[in-house]
C-alpha cells in the first residue's frame, strides 16, 4: 500500500471523506487522492516521492507557484515579528491600498479569512443597503458554502452531484433566485418578476466552478444595466478571477464596474485571506463605522497580509500577465489540437491564466451544457494524466491554472503527456 493510501485510510477515520474540502477526495475522477509531502515552483511531490506538474495551484491562489522565494521571505520576516496581533497593523492598510489601486471600484475593503466569508458579508451589506432580502445568482456558479449560496451551486456541489445541500432551510434557499449564466433575458425576466425584492445580483464574471465558462460579449454589461434599472447591487465574485485574469481582475478586463467585489485566493498568496469591498458609501455601513456587523479573530492576519502583499508585488513585474496568458493560450491550443487528432470533440478556453476543457463539440455557455459534456472521459483523462505526472483539477466542473513558475518546457511536456493521456482515455 502506498504512503498516500495509508494516510488516506487514517484520514478517513478522523476527517469526513478523509479531506478538509470535498473536491480533494477525487470522488468525481476515482482513485485515491495523493497526499502532498512538499511543493516547490510548478511541482508537487507526494508522500511516495512522486512529482506532479501542478495545474490546480491550490485552486487558484498560487499564481507564482509553490513557495516562491519573495513570498517565503515575506512570511518568515512577518512571523518573526509575531503572527497574530488582535490589533491593527500597517500591513493591513498597505494591502488594502494595493487592492484599491489595482481595482479602483474597490474604494474601501474589509479583509476576512476566506472567500466564503467575503461573499457572505458582501450580501449582508447589499441587503442592509437596499432593505431587500432576495439575491439572484447563476446556475453552476459557486460563491462559497454559506447557506444562501448552496442553491444550484458549482464546484464541489456540482462535482458530487448534490442537488443542493441538506441543512439549508427551505425558507433561506427560497431567497436565492437562480438563472442560467450568459442568459441576460432570463436575468431580466427574474428581475422583472422579483426585482423589487432583489438586493443583489452576484456573479462569477468568468465562471471557474462549472468548468471554465467565459461571459459572452455584453452579458456582464447587461447585468450592470439590469441592476441599475431595478435598484439592485451588482456583486462581482472575483475570489478566483481577481488578479488572475488580469492585473485588475475581470472588472478591468471587461470594463464593467460592480458595486461590490469579493476577493480571495491570490490576494492572500495562498494564506487564508478573503476580502470584500466596493463603493465607499456601501462599505461605510460595515461595523464599527456602520451597523452592519461582521468580525473575525484572524482577519487581517499580519503574516497573511505579508504573503498577499509580496504576491501582488511580484505580479507587477513587466510582462508578468502577458507571459502567463501566452503560455496558457499555448497549453489550451495544444490540448485542443491533441483532442482533434484523437477525434474527440473538445471545447477549451481561457482568460489570462485561468483555463478549462470540456469534452463536447460546444459551445458550452452555461452549467446545463457543462453537465452535458463527457465527464466520464474527463475522469479517465484525469487519471491517465496523473499517471504521467500531470495534476489536473479532479473534476470537469473546476478550472485549471498556470503559474509564473510553469516554464515553456513545462507547457511542452504537459501537452505531450495530456495528448498521450487522452489517447489512452479515449481507447478505454
Ligand atoms: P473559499 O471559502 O473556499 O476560500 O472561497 C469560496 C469561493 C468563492 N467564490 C469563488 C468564485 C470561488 O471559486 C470560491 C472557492 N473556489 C473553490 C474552487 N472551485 C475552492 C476549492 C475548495 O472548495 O476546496
Amino acid at each position: 500500500m502506498s504512503r498516500s493510501a495509508e494516510l488516506f485510510e487514517r484520514a478517513r477515520a478522523v476527517l469526513p471523506g478523509g479531506v478538509n474540502s470535498p473536491v480533494r477526495a477525487f470522488r468525481a475522477v476515482g482513485g485515491t487522492p495523493f497526499f502532498v509531502a512538499r511543493a516547490q515552483g510548478a511541482r508537487l511531490t507526494d508522500a511516495d516521492g512522486r512529482t506532479y506538474l501542478d495545474y490546480v495551484c491550490a485552486w487558484g491562489p498560487l499564481i507564482l507557484g509553490h513557495a516562491p522565494a519573495p513570498v517565503l521571505r515575506a512570511i518568515c520576516d512577518a512571523a518573526e515579528r509575531g503572527w497574530s496581533y488582535g490589533a491593527p497593523c500597517e500591513a493591513e492598510v498597505e494591502l488594502a491600498e494595493q487592492v484599491r489601486r489595482r481595482m479602483p471600484a474597490v474604494e474601501m475593503v474589509r479583509f476576512v479569512n476566506s472567500g466564503t466569508e467575503a461573499t457572505m458579508a458582501a450580501v449582508r451589506v447589499a441587503r442592509a443597503a437596499t432593505g431587500r432580502d432576495r439575491i439572484l445568482k447563476f446556475e453552476g456558479c459557486y460563491h462559497g458554502h454559506a447557506d444562501g449560496f448552496l442553491v444550484r451551486a458549482g464546484s464541489g456541489v456540482a462535482t458530487l452531484g448534490l442537488p443542493d445541500s441538506p441543512g439549508v432551510p427551505a425558507a433561506l434557499a427560497a431567497l436565492t433566485l437562480t438563472v442560467p449564466f450568459n442568459d441576460a433575458d432570463a436575468a431580466a425576466d427574474a428581475l422583472r418578476r422579483h426585482g423589487a425584492d432583489v438586493a443583489a445580483v452576484i456573479v462569477e464574471p468568468f465562471v471557474g466552478n462549472a468548468g471554465f465558462i467565459a461571459p459572452e460579449p455584453g452579458f456582464l454589461a447587461a447585468l450592470r444595466e439590469l441592476c441599475d434599472r431595478h435598484g439592485a447591487l451588482l456583486i462581482f465574485d472575483e475570489v478566483m478571477t481577481g488578479f488572475r485574469v488580469g492585473p485588475g481582475g475581470a472588472q478591468q478586463r471587461v470594463g464593467v464596474r460592480p458595486d461590490l467585489t469579493t476577493l480571495g485566493k491570490i490576494v492572500g498568496g495562498g494564506m487564508p485571506v478573503g476580502a470584500y469591498g466596493g463603493r465607499a458609501d456601501l462599505m461605510r455601513r460595515v461595523a464599527p463605522e456602520g451597523p452592519v456587523y461582521q468580525a473575525g479573530t484572524l482577519a487581517g492576519n499580519p503574516v497573511a497580509m505579508a504573503a498577499g502583499l509580496a504576491t501582488l508585488r511580484e505580479t507587477e513585474r513587466p510582462g508578468f500577465y502577458e507571459t502567463l496568458e501566452r503560455r496558457t493560450a499555448r497549453l489550451v491550443a495544444g490540448i485542443g489540437d491533441a483532442a482533434r487528432r484523437h477525434g474527440v470533440p473538445v471545447t477549451a478556453g481561457h482568460a489570462g491564466s485561468m483555463w478549462g476543457v470540456f469534452f463536447a463539440p460546444g459551445p458550452v455557455r452555461n452549467f446545463a451544457q457543462a453537465r452535458g459534456t463527457d465527464t466520464a472521459l474527463f475522469a479517465r483523462w484525469h487519471r491517465a494524466a496523473l499517471a504521467r505526472g500531470v495534476f489536473l483539477a479532479p473534476s470537469a466542473f473546476e478550472a485549471g491554472f498556470v503559474s509564473s513558475a510553469h516554464t515553456d518546457a513545462d507547457i511542452d511536456f504537459t501537452i505531450a503527456q495530456l495528448d498521450a493521456a487522452l489517447g489512452e482515455a479515449r481507447a478505454r
